[in-house]
């Protein structure tokens, strides 16, 4: 595995803009797999999105800048995992609170969705509460367990509300959930705001989303399978009539523009042989995401 990471820093980044006292980014891959319930494949996805990144161009035309330059991104070496889910968990809690400690951003490369579990309790440890969760995803992550574990990669949203300290859980691109999510969410209403594909597309989420946000500590996680299979196929668990390109960045320009981005993941990413276009269009959006993160500041 060792090997993979011969890929290279994120954005492929010299040393003088990778290096890690003056990197304001650290890239943090964990490329942890064992509750997929359908495709497998995720633990590769650090990798691939690594080996993608060195693809995608500098110069953002949307900031007319080459904002990495600016801000620096360190790649650290990959999380050393147990196979035990609840292990695997505090071992990426701790790697994030070390990571957050030195106040950089944290970007964590999955993974599958479990991995956000730990993500969230590395980042709580380090940075404190409250925090809002940003979840764009196919799937809602509700139940209280599936396949007889709690730490299945879909229970990851149940398993933050456990904890006191996140506050709310803000889900986008919901395309596929059971009765019982729907159930939890009806009844949790201050916790769970779920927005359906469908009312993505429709257009009017932003007022809310922009409330719900305003002045908050945001943990964004990143499910590509929330995304459109036509962007992102490469996915264990693909729903179709997901989000479109414009659409996430339009989530995540305003996240970064209200809330206050305190560190992200993306998960899900299962990188198949001849569909680099996933890999690349998911390195680029995470790019984006930093980018907003650190160059989009609270309203005037
Ligand atoms: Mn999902």
């Amino acid at each position: 595995m060792r090997d993979l990471y011969d890929a290279g820093a994120f954005l492929g980044l010299d040393p003088a803009h990778s290096d890690f006292a003056g990197a304001r980014v650290l890239v943090l891959p964990i490329p942890f797999e064992a509750t997929v319930s359908y495709g497998a494949g995720t633990a590769h996805g650090p990798a691939a999105i690594l080996a993608a990144s060195q693809q995608v161009e500098l110069y953002d035309r949307e900031f007319d800048a080459e904002p990495a330059l600016d801000y620096g991104v360190h790649t650290l070496p990959a999380v050393e995992l147990p196979s035990d889910p609840q292990q695997a968990v505090a071992r990426i809690a701790q790697a994030v609170t070390t990571a957050a400690a030195t106040t950089k951003l944290v970007v964590g490369l999955g993974g599958e969705h479990t991995v956000s579990v730990g993500f969230a309790r590395g980042l709580l440890d380090a940075v404190g509460g409250p925090l809002t969760v940003l979840q764009i995803d196919a799937h809602a992550d509700l139940r209280a367990e599936y396949d007889g574990t709690p730490y299945s990669h879909a229970c990851v949203a149940r398993r933050l509300l456990e904890d006191a300290r996140i506050e709310q859980v803000l889900q986008l691109g919901i395309r596929s959930v059971c009765r019982e999510e729907v159930d939890f969410a009806r009844a949790h209403p201050d916790r769970v705001r779920l927005w359906y594909a469908e009312e993505i597309h429709a257009g009017g989420w932003q007022a809310e989303l922009i409330r719900r946000v305003a002045g908050k500590r945001v943990f964004l996680t990143l499910d590509v399978d929330g995304l459109d299979p036509s962007i992102v196929p490469a996915t264990g668990t693909p729903e179709p009539d997901g989000l479109s390109w414009r659409e996430t960045l339009d989530i995540l320009r305003l996240s970064a523009r209200y809330g206050h981005l305190v560190g992200l993941d993306c998960v899900e990413l299962a990188p198949q042989p001849g569909l680099h276009s996933a890999d690349f269009a998911v390195a680029k959006l995470l790019y984006k995401a930093v980018s907003y993160a650190l160059r989009v500041g609270p309203p005037a």
